[in-house]
């Protein structure tokens, strides 16, 4: 469906077709052990759906506190038209975790409507290591994938809502 058709069915949607499309991972090394997981199901879902390996453009920051920041720097650079943000908060690991993941949460949601552009949550946030793991590929999925899918489907999305002027 092009801009145009959507705009005189009225019906609007993202399409999972990421070809031509430039996409960021800002990965957090913290629980490396899931977060590589994450990445490689990331990598996985953005190629599957037609991104080139050539326009992914990966990036390590500390830990899921720190995504936010990098993200926003990503997303101002003017390259991307999608960032995805992987992390792995485990309660177990952590006294802190509230703080780690709401934070996280947080800045990353204001970092996508700050700049308008997707800004994609693929952070884990479980009880335990084995659960994290379940979640990034051994068992129960890959958020990794997911949130590249999701990544496509916004791009696509926001691209067609450009030049559309939606009905009252
Ligand atoms: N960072 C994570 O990504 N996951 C965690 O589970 C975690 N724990 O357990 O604390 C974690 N902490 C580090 C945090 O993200 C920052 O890097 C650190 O606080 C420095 O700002």
């Amino acid at each position: 469906m092009t801009s145009s058709d959507a705009a005189s069915s009225g019906r609007i949607a993202g399409m999972l077709r990421g070809d031509g499309m430039a996409v960021a991972l800002v990965c957090a090394r913290f629980n490396d052990l899931v977060t590589e997981r994450l990445l490689a199901g990331a990598r996985d879902g953005l190629v599957r759906h037609g991104v080139d390996p050539g326009s992914i453009t990966e990036v390590w920051a500390p830990g899921a506190f720190e995504l936010p920041l990098v993200a926003q720097r990503l997303a101002t650079s003017g390259g991307f038209d999608a960032v995805i943000c992987l992390g792995a908060v485990i309660r177990g690991a952590t006294g802190h975790y509230e703080q780690v993941a709401g934070q996280c949460a947080a800045g990353i949601a204001r970092v996508a409507l700050d700049t308008g552009l997707p800004v994609v949550f693929g952070v884990l946030t479980t009880d335990t290591t084995e659960q994290a793991l379940e979640r990034a590929g051994i068992k129960a999925g890959n958020k990794g994938y997911e949130a590249a899918v999701t990544a496509i489907e916004m791009a696509s999305l926001l691209r067609q809502l450009e030049p559309v002027t939606l009905r009252a």
